[in-house]
C-alpha cells in the first residue's frame, strides 16, 4: 500500500501542520504539557530532571519539523549527497547546542526562570554522549554541525553504542573505569523500527555460470543480524536545515527468542542469539589511536557499513538513475580506515546483486569513495588477518584479492622494472599470518585521499603513502587542515568571550558563520575597554573553572594564578610524562628556594584531564604519577599557592567547555611528527588562551597564522627525529642533567613507591626514549621559564591573546568543509529558502 496520503486529503494535513513554539509563552506552555503528558508529572514533583526533559522534547518538536521539511527538500531537489561514515561521533551534550542554533536560548532562559528553573542547571542534567574516544570522534562531531549550518545535503552513518566511552574514576590515584550507560533517557533519537537491514556474517560463497558464460557468486548460509536506525537531528546555526545522522542498532534478526529451544528447557541458548545480535553494537571500543584486531571489532565494522550502504543504495535506486549516475548523486567519506570494507560491499553489491561488469562498477566504486587518513603511528594503522576476513565475510575476501590482483596487475605494467614495489604496495601483506592492510585497500579504492595537517599530509606522501603516490600521482593526494566549530567552541563554551567579540565584530550570526571576521577584534587591541574587558572574562572563565577544581576535588586553587592545562587522551606520544616530570622539576626548586624568594615566583596552576586505554599500562601509570605528585605537592605547605597540580577526572566534552575557556596556556607537546593534528590546540587558542608546543600536527599552521610571537614552540623537528632514535638506541644516549635529577627523586620514593614508576623512568634511560622526553626536556624547560617571564608581564600577555583570537579564522571547520565540499565530494549546498516545489503536492 502507499504511505502517502492521496491528494483530496492533503489539505487537512496541510491545515494542521505541526509547528513547534514560537516565543516565550509557547514555550512554557510546551514544556508544561510534555511535564503533564508526557512525563506525566506535574508542578507537585517536577524536579530538575523532568524540567530537562520537557525542555528538551520541546526543543526536540521544533527541530524534528525543520528536519522532515530539510529531508523533503533534500529528496525534492535530488541534488548530490555527502555521507560521513564514522565509528565514532563524541557528540557531547545537545540541548544547550540545539537552543543557539536555532536561536531560543533566551526566550528558554526566560520561560524556565518563569517556571521556576535556572537554564544553567537544567543544561547540567544531560548525560554527554560520548560515543568516540578523542579527536577523531570529536572532529566527525564538529563537521556534522559545520555540514548543517552550511546547508549540505548530508548524512552521518555511525553505530549506536548502547555503552559509550567508560566513565573514569581516580580512586587513590589510580584509574578506574565505569560503564557509560547512556540511554536511560535519550530525547535526542527517534527509533525507526521500520528502517531495518538483515546482515549476513559467516557462510560460503557458490559460485553460478549462466548460459552466456557469465559466473555470479552467491554468499549464502552463515547467522543473520538486524540493523535498527535511530536517527538523530543535527540542527544547523542560524539556518532552519537540520541534517539526520543515522545510528545502528544490532538486534536478533527474528526479533525474538526461539521459543522452542525455551520451552524445551534450553533457557540460555533460546536468549543466546539474541544477545549475540545485541552484542554488536553494545560497546565501543576504548583504544584511541590503537589497533587491537578484535573479530567482534571486524563485526562492528562490516554491521554499520552494510547497514549504511543498503541504506544510501535503497535512496539511490528510488531515483531510477542509471547506475554510472551513482558518484553524482553520492559522495562517501571514510572516516579513517574503520568503514574501508564498504568499499569491498559496494563493489559486491554492483557485481553480485546488480550484475555489473567489474570494470564499470570498479570505476563507480573509485568515484564514489574518499579516504582521510588520521595517523602516521604504525601501531594504530589497521590490518585485518586474512583467515578472520575468510571466515567472516567470505565473499568479500574473494573480492579484497580480485581488487589486489587488478592493482598489482596494472602496477607491474607501469613499473616493470620495479619487482619489489609489489609486495610493497600489495594490500595483502605476506606475512605469518597474511594480513589485509587496510590503509592501501582505502587508498586504492578511492579518487582522493587527505592528511588532516599541513606537515601530516606532507608526511603521508613521503612515508608511509609514498609508493602510492608514485603510482597513483601527486593530485590523488591532499591535504584539508582540520577545524572545529566556533559555535560549540566558543559561542557555547564561552558566552562571555563570544559577546565580547560580537561588540566588535558583529552580529553572531554573521562572524560564527564566517570566522575569519574575528579580524576585526585587532583594531581593538589596544583600547583600554576592550582589554579590561577581555581580562575580566578570562578571571571569570579562570572562576568558573576554580569552583568546579574544589567541587570536584576539594583543592583550592586561586584563579590569579597562570593556569596551565594539558587535557586530552593519554598516550606515550602525546607525552604527559615530559609535563609532570616538568612539574616535579618547579617543585623541586621552588623546595631548594628561600620563603622570600618564593613568595616572589608566579603562582601555577598544573591542570590534568583524560583517559587511558583500560589495556595501556604506561598511560595508566602516567595518571598514578600525576595523582601521586598532586597529593605530596598540594599537601606540602612549604609551596602553599605556588603550585598546585590538579587532575581532573573523566575528562569529556561538557568538561572541556568548563576548561578550555579557563587556560592561560595549554601544552600541545607531542613528539614531532606523530600528532597528526590536533583539534584542541585551535579550541584553546580560540578561547583566548595560549600555547606551549611542538612543531607538530596544526600547531605549524597556527604558528603561520596567529605568528611566531603569540606562540611558545619548542623541540627538536620531525625531520630529526629518525635519527635522534638511532642514537639514542646504537649510539650514546646521554640524559638530559635536569631529567636524571628529576628521576632520581622519583627513585627515591618521594612520591610514593618508585617501583610503581620504574617503566616511565626506564622507558627514557634503558629503552631508547622513543618518543625524545630527554632530548625535547631542556628546551621544553627553557620554554616554560619564557612562559613565566611572559605572563608576568599581563599587558603584553593580553595584546597576545587579543591578537591570536583575531588571526583563528582560518581554524573553523566551515572552512574544513568548504574544502571537502569543492576539492573531494563536488557537492552544494541546497539552500533552504528555495521551496522547490515542496508543498506542492508533488
Ligand atoms: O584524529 C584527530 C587528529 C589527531 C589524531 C586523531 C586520531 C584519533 O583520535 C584516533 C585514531 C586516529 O588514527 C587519529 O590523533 O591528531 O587531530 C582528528 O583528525
Amino acid at each position: 500500500v502507499e504511505a502517502s496520503i492521496p491528494e483530496p486529503q492533503r489539505e487537512a494535513w496541510l491545515k494542521n501542520q505541526a509547528s513547534g513554539f514560537k516565543g516565550k509563552d509557547q514555550f512554557e506552555k510546551e514544556v508544561v504539557r510534555h511535564v503533564e503528558t508526557t512525563l506525566a508529572r506535574s508542578m507537585f514533583n517536577c524536579d530538575e530532571t523532568a524540567a530537562y526533559a520537557a525542555t528538551s522534547l520541546a526543543f526536540r518538536d521544533r527541530l524534528v519539523i525543520e528536519w522532515n521539511r530539510t529531508q523533503q527538500r533534500q529528496t525534492f531537489a535530488d541534488s548530490k549527497r555527502v555521507y560521513y561514515l564514522s565509528l565514532e561521533f563524541l557528540m557531547g551534550r545537545a540541548l544547550d547546542n540545539a537552543m543557539l542554533n536555532i536561536g531560543e536560548k533566551e526566550v528558554a532562559k526566560s520561560g524556565l526562570s518563569e517556571l521556576g528553573f535556572r537554564v544553567e542547571d537544567i543544561i547540567q542534567q544531560e548525560h554527554d554522549a560520548a560515543l568516540g574516544n578523542g579527536g577523531l570522534g570529536r572532529l566527525a562531531a564538529c563537521f556534522l554541525d559545520s555540514l548543517a549550518s552550511l546547508n549540505f545535503p548530508a548524512w552521518g552513518y555511525g553505530l549506536r553504542y548502547r555503552y559509550g566511552i567508560f566513565k573514569q574514576e581516580i580512586i587513590d590515584g589510580y584509574q578506574v573505569e565505569v560503564p557509560d550507560y547512556w540511554l536511560d533517557f535519550n530525547p535526542w533519537e527517534f527509533p525507526r523500527h521500520d528502517v531495518t537491514v538483515d546482515i549476513q556474517f559467516y557462510g560460503n560463497v557458490n559460485k553460478t555460470t549462466d548460459d552466456s558464460g557469465k559466473v555470479t557468486a552467491h554468499w549464502e548460509g552463515g547467522e543473520t543480524v538486524r540493523a535498527v536506525a535511530y536517527d538523530v537531528p543535527i540542527p544547523g546555526y542560524a539556518t532552519p536545515s537540520t541534517n539526520n545522522l543515522r545510528l545502528w542498532s544490532s538486534q536478533a534478526a527474528s526479533g525474538e527468542f526461539d521459543f522452542q529451544k525455551f520451552n524445551s528447557g534450553d533457557y540460555e541458548s533460546s536468549v543466546g542469539d539474541q544477545q549475540r545480535a545485541e552484542t554488536i553494537s553494545a560497546v565501543l571500543y576504548p583504544n584511541d589511536n590503537l589497533d587491537r584486531g578484535k573479530e567482534l571489532r571486524l563485526k562492528q565494522q562490516y554491521f554499520w557499513v552494510a547497514a549504511s550502504l543498503y541504506d544510501i543504495v535503497r535512496r539511490f535506486k528510488k531515483s531510477k538513475r542509471p547506475w554510472r549516475e551513482f558518484p553524482d548523486q553520492v559522495a562517501i567519506q571514510l572516516n579513517d580506515t574503520h568503514p574501508t570494507l564498504a568499499i569491498v560491499e559496494l563493489q559486491r553489491i554492483l557485481i553480485d546483486l546488480e550484475g555489473l561488469d567489474w570494470d564499470d562498477a570498479w570505476n563507480i566504486v573509485q568515484q564514489t569513495f574518499s579516504y582521510t587518513n588520521h595517523t602516521v603511528l604504525p601501531e594504530a594503522l589497521e590490518k585485518w588477518s586474512v583467515g578472520l576476513v575468510q571466515h567472516l565475510l567470505p565473499r568479500h575476501l574473494q573480492i579484497i584479492y580480485d581488487i589486489n590482483l587488478f592493482f598489482l596487475q596494472m602496477v607491474e605494467r607501469n613499473f616493470p622494472k620495479d619487482r619489489e614495489m609489489l609486495s610493497r604496495v600489495s594490500i595483502i601483506e605476506e606475512s605469518q599470518p597474511k594480513m589485509v592492510r587496510m590503509a592501501y585497500l582505502a587508498i586504492v579504492g578511492s579518487h582522493k585521499v587527505n592528511g588532516v595537517a599541513e606537515l601530516h599530509s606532507d608526511l603521508i606522501r613521503t612515508t608511509i603513502f609514498k609508493d602510492f603516490v608514485t603510482i597513483f600521482g601527486p593530485d590523488k593526494f591532499v591535504n584539508v587542515t582540520n577545524g572545529i566549530t566556533p559555535r560549540r567552541w566558543l559561542h557555547q563554551a564561552n558566552p562571555g568571550l563570544s559577546s565580547l567579540i560580537a561588540s566588535k565584530a558583529g552580529d553572531p550570526e554573521h562572524y560564527l558563520k564566517d570566522l575569519t571576521l574575528l579580524n576585526k577584534i585587532e583594531l581593538s587591541v589596544n583600547d583600554p575597554a576592550f582589554r579590561k574587558a577581555w581580562a575580566e572574562v578570562k578571571l571569570a572563565n579562570k572562576q568558573r573553572l576554580a569552583d568546579y577544581i574544589k567541587s570536584t576535588t576539594g583543592i583550592v586553587v586561586s584563579p590569579k594564578a597562570l593556569f596551565d592545562v594539558q587535557v586530552k587522551r593519554i598516550h606515550e606520544y602525546k607525552r604527559q610524562q615530559m609535563n609532570i616530570f616538568g612539574v616535579i622539576f618547579r617543585y623541586l626548586k621552588l623546595k631548594s628556594m628561600s620563603p622570600e624568594e618564593r613568595k616572589k615566583v608566579l603562582p601555577r596552576v598544573s591542570i590534568f584531564g583524560g583517559k587511558a586505554a583500560p589495556g595501556y599500562w604506561m598511560a595508566k601509570q602516567i595518571i598514578h604519577l600525576i595523582n601521586s605528585v598532586g597529593s605530596v605537592v598540594n599537601n606540602d605547605p612549604d609551596i602553599g599557592d605556588a603550585l598546585k597540580v590538579i587532575f581532573l577526572e573523566d575528562y569529556n566534552v561538557s568538561k572541556a567547555e568548563i576548561i578550555i575557556p579557563a587556560s592561560d596556556i595549554s601544552e600541545h607537546i607531542s613528539t614531532a611528527g606523530t600528532e597528526a593534528s590536533g583539534t584542541s590546540n585551535m579550541k584553546f587558542v580560540l578561547n583566548g588562551g595560549l600555547i606551549i608546543g611542538t612543531c607538530d600536527g596544526a600547531n605549524i599552521e597556527i604558528t603561520r597564522e596567529i605568528g611566531e610571537e603569540n606562540i611558545f614552540l619548542f623541540g627538536n623537528l620531525a625531520e630529526d627525529v629518525d635519527d635522534l632514535r638511532h642514537k639514542n638506541t646504537y649510539g650514546d644516549h646521554k640524559i638530559d642533567p635536569s631529567l636524571d635529577k628529576v628521576f632520581n627523586v622519583i627513585q627515591s620514593g618521594t612520591f610514593g613507591n618508585a617501583q610503581d614508576f620504574q617503566g616511565m623512568v626506564s622507558a627514557v634511560r634503558e629503552h631508547g626514549d622513543f618518543y625524545l622526553v630527554s632530548d625535547d626536556f631542556h628546551s621544553y624547560l627553557e620554554t616554560q621559564e619564557l612562559v613565566d617571564k611572559s605572563y608576568a608581564d599581563q599587558e603584553l600577555w593580553i595584546t597576545k591573546c587579543i591578537t591570536s583570537v583575531a588571526r583563528m579564522g582560518f581554524f573553523s571547520s566551515d572552512r574544513c568543509i568548504n574544502e571537502y565540499a569543492e576539492e573531494i565530494w563536488n557537492v552544494e549546498p541546497l539552500q533552504p529558502d528555495t521551496n522547490n516545489g515542496v508543498g506542492k503536492g508533488e
